[in-house]
């Protein structure tokens, strides 16, 4: 069977995601794209998919006849509206993040999503699906005894001038937000947030960089840097601590050349590249679960449990040096793992 997918939002995730459904992964092609800039959805068409019909308003792509699942790359404040849209419609929707921009937002996609039945939504949430994340997880749950600490790293080489202080949260740490509780199998009870001195790099309206504070149900500490005009690259570090030993996230593979008298390492600069393999498998997964009308992989409560954990992080900034608690309502059964 081949699934017929509409995309919503064609910028640069949207056109990556579309390019990944066209050329690298097996079961499924692009039918329908849309965007609020109908020249950006005509140049995926015209580059990418031909074949796809193009919808002014995401509305109609996602109850478009020949649209099976909808993969939803747009802004994020617009994600809610296309999820609640495609959950009515009971079609199987990937919604890049944030699944929305409030934790309330997040929690209608919870509620509608419950009232359906069945799962539809998958939240893209890639770094569940890294193979060096995945080896990390092998090594905590296996290897370094109970964890105890976390140590990481999520540095840009630069952001636009759009690019404000909340955003080091919503738009980047939530990454990091999402992947340690997979990690640790935990969630959180409270976040801080403190600036160290300001990089002459950042413009005025980002506070960069930022040093967020976090502790786990089960007593874990983790320090996470936000550093997104740290110029030398596109740079995610985590180290687990545990009782028995300690673990790195490998850095990707490059070559290492020794030449006059240096030793080098590339480093990427686009994160694009850094997680390139896990955006195939989380997406191939996708849909190998639309074939059966349902999804798989990081789900609405996931979603919904980072937005409650990015507004904490939020209000930690605006009150920095405070330590701001974090408590999460009971998870819905259809949430529960296995
Ligand atoms: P982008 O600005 O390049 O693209 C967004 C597109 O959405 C634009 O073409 C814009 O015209 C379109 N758009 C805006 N409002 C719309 C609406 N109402 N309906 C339809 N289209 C609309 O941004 P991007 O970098 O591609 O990011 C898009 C989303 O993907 C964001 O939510 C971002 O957080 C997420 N993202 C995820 C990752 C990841 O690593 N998983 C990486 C980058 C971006
Ligand atoms: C971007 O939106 C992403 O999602 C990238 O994965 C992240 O690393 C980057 O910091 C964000 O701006």
């Amino acid at each position: 069977m081949t699934v017929t997918i509409g995309v919503i939002g064609t910028g640069m995730i949207g056109r990556d995601h579309t390019r990944r459904i066209q050329q690298v992964l097996a079961g499924a092609k692009v039918v329908a794209l849309s965007d609020y800039n109908p020249d950006s959805a005509r140049a995926v068409q015209v580059d990418l998919a031909p074949e796809a019909k193009l919808y002014e308003k995401g509305e109609d792509l996602i109850a478009a006849e020949d649209v099976d699942a909808v993969l939803v790359c747009s802004t994020g404040s617009t994600h809610e509206a296309y999820v609640l849209a495609a959950i009515a419609a009971g079609k199987p929707c990937f919604c890049e993040k944030p699944l929305a921009t409030t934790a309330e937002g997040a929690l209608r996609i919870v509620d509608a999503e419950v009232a359906h039945g069945k799962r539809l939504v998958q939240v893209g949430f890639m770094r569940r699906y890294d193979a060096g994340y995945r080896l990390l997880k092998q090594a905590v749950d296996h290897e370094i005894g109970t964890p105890l600490m976390v140590h990481a790293a999520h540095r840009n080489p630069t952001v636009p001038e759009q690019y404000v202080t909340p955003m080091a949260i919503h738009d980047t740490l939530i990454h990091e937000i999402d992947v340690f509780r997979w990690l640790l199998d935990d969630d959180y009870v409270s976040a801080q947030v403190v600036f160290p001195r300001k990089s002459s790099h950042a413009h005025d309206r980002v506070a960069d960089p930022q040093i967020v504070l976090l502790e786990t149900a089960k007593g874990i500490r983790i320090d996470v840097e936000i550093f997104v005009n740290c110029r030398y690259g596109y740079d995610i570090q985590c180290q687990v601590v545990g009782e028995e030993g300690l673990v790195n996230l490998p850095d990707p593979m490059a070559v290492t050349l020794r030449k006059a008298a240096r030793l080098q390492r590339e480093i990427l600069t686009d994160w694009k590249d850094r997680f390139i393999d896990s955006y195939d498998v989380e997406l191939q997964d996708f849909v190998t679960a639309a074939a059966k009308g349902t999804a798989a992989g990081p789900t609405s409560w996931d979603g919904y449990v980072a937005a409650i954990s990015s507004d904490a992080c939020v209000e930690a900034q605006e009150k920095s040096g405070q330590i701001i608690p974090i408590s999460l309502p009971d998870r819905p059964a259809l949430y529960d793992k296995g």
